[in-house]
């Protein structure tokens, strides 16, 4: 019996046989979401306890295997799942999935990190809570890897990125041993926010298990407008309009092109978007009131009306009901998913300074053009955080294929390039993970990665956790 096979029948005896899986198709575990890399697990392996997410590692460190921790697996920057060596497990937290208690006192809820986010949301919303967070991949993605991701989202306008809403983390570490950080304290100052290195760490310090996250008072009601805007310039005038008339009932403004929104159209016919031929952009807006909905009503149509007279609104609509708002967001939502429809394509989750927004794309657009003639631009976003998807889709009629492999890598470097000339980030919310990381070499100064790799060896010397994502050491 070689190494890995005593490993395995090890593992076996913490997780039961059933939980680690070696055959048959693994590639729901071995693919990433966007089908650029197609890994090889050694195992992917279940467990139900943070008890046996320690034994796990503890076991994996000294056989010299690696551990991939993973979620849904809807990351966007291949980091979920594992390289083609064979040699490194996948930790699924799928089976970890309780909510362990709500303190409706407290305002906090502490959850197991494999609960899926769209449950989470329920469970807190049937207890008389809102849980704010809130991603189009909701359905499958988990607690655990929105706060591997540090995942934005549609509400982040408000809110705040996954980080501002933990409180509190359980945590294994590399070495197997468990750190019991729920403590749901909103202040503590003891020394070094430990919580925070384990945040967006993309799973290559430690295995985060549950974590207690905040809780808001639900909504009394929460309304969505649609509306067709003349620029990228007009949208900015917007959202500035619509802080000062809703303020903190600002709860989502995103912004979407005319093409983006022609992409949905086209995959999904079904879907009926308002004034999508006409303008340029359209911005999707919620208001959310703790007053009654005829107040978010009359704040809504006072914005409107303002918006209008400043000419940075052309048309809009609020939506009537419940199903008139999901089916606006679910426009929004859709153009990942209409994007994949139309082929492989090349993603920028890019973030500058809103008030730059306009200028950022109108330079980029430009020299995309001069030098990739014909490359079609999904650009949307979550405006009301500087955060655009600045997409490229091949042109008409190129293989996409032979497109990505000749021109991604200029590309890339044109368009990063221009984020540092606006002094943005190359990765607003979906993080690094093998995608990236050559990247981010480039576009972070040689202090900030020295502590990064710094951090990285103290926590991970034998750099056992998801190794080669994120940073090289
Ligand atoms: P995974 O993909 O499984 O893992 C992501 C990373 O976290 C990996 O590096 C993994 O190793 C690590 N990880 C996972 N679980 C743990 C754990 N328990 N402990 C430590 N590390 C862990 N992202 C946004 O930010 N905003 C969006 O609006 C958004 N919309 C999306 C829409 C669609 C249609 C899709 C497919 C994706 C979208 N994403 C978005 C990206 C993705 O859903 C998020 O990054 C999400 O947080 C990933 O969660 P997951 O459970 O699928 O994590
Ligand atoms: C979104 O905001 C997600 O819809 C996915 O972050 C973005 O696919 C993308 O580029
Ligand atoms: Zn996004």
């Amino acid at each position: 019996m070689n190494s890995f096979d005593t490993l395995l029948q090890s593992l076996r005896a913490v997780v039961g046989a059933a939980n680690v899986l070696t055959e048959g198709d693994l590639s729901a575990w071995e693919q990433d979401w966007r089908k650029r890399e197609r890994g090889k697990a050694l195992a992917v392996v279940r467990p139900a306890s943070t008890d046996e997410v320690a034994q796990i590692v503890k076991l994996c460190g000294p056989a010299g295997v690696s551990i991939v921790p993973q979620g849904g697996n809807t990351g966007m920057v291949v980091g979920s799942t594992p390289d083609a060596s064979g040699t490194q497990i996948v930790l699924s937290l799928q089976r970890m999935q309780q909510v362990r208690a709500l303190d409706s006192a407290n305002l906090t809820v502490t959850v197991e990190a494999g609960c899926v986010l769209q449950s989470l949301q329920e469970t807190c919303k049937k207890a008389g809570f809102l849980f704010p967070l809130s991603l189009a991949s909701e359905g499958s993605c988990t607690i655990g890897g929105n706060l591997g991701t540090n995942a934005g989202g549609t509400q982040v306008v408000r809110y705040g990125n996954t980080r501002e809403l933990c409180l509190g983390l359980e945590v294994v570490t590399a070495q197997g041993e468990v750190w019991n950080g729920l403590s749901g304290l909103r202040k503590d100052n003891t020394g070094y926010d430990l919580r925070h290195l384990f945040i967006g760490s993309e799973g290559t310090l430690g295995i985060i298990t549950a974590a207690t996250m905040r809780l808001y008072p639900l909504p009394a009601a929460q309304l969505t407008a649609f509306a067709a805007v003349p620029s990228l310039e007009a949208a900015v005038e917007l959202l500035g309009l619509a802080h000062r008339f809703l303020s903190a009932g600002l709860t989502g403004f995103e912004v979407m092109s005319q093409f983006a929104l022609g992409l949905v159209v086209k995959h999904f016919p079904q879907q009926k978007v308002p004034f999508q031929q006409d303008a340029p952009y359209c911005v999707v807006l919620e208001n959310s009131d703790h007053e009654s909905e005829a107040h978010a009503r009359t704040q809504f149509e006072r914005l409107l009306e303002a918006a209008m007279e400043h000419g940075c609104v052309l048309d809009a609509v609020v939506a009537e009901s419940m199903a008139q708002a999901k089916a606006l967001w679910h426009i929004r939502e859709s153009i990942p998913l209409a994007q994949a429809q139309e082929g492989l394509n090349i993603k920028h989750d890019i973030s500058v300074a809103v008030s730059r927004i306009p200028e950022f794309v109108r330079v980029t657009d430009a020299l995309i053009q001069q030098s990739f003639p014909g490359a079609r631009m999904v650009n949307y976003g979550h405006l009301g955080d500087g955060n655009l998807h600045y997409n490229v889709q091949a042109p008409l009629g190129a293989d996409a294929q032979t497109f990505l492999k000749e021109q991604e890598p200029a590309l890339n470097a044109l368009v990063y390039a221009s984020v540092d000339q606006f002094g943005g980030s190359i990765s607003a919310e979906h993080g690094i993970g093998s995608l990236k990381r050559d990247k981010l070499e480039h576009h972070k100064s040689p202090v900030a990665l020295q502590m990064m790799r710094a951090i990285k060896t103290a926590l991970d010397p034998q750099n056992v956790m998801n190794p080669g994502r994120m940073i090289r050491v």
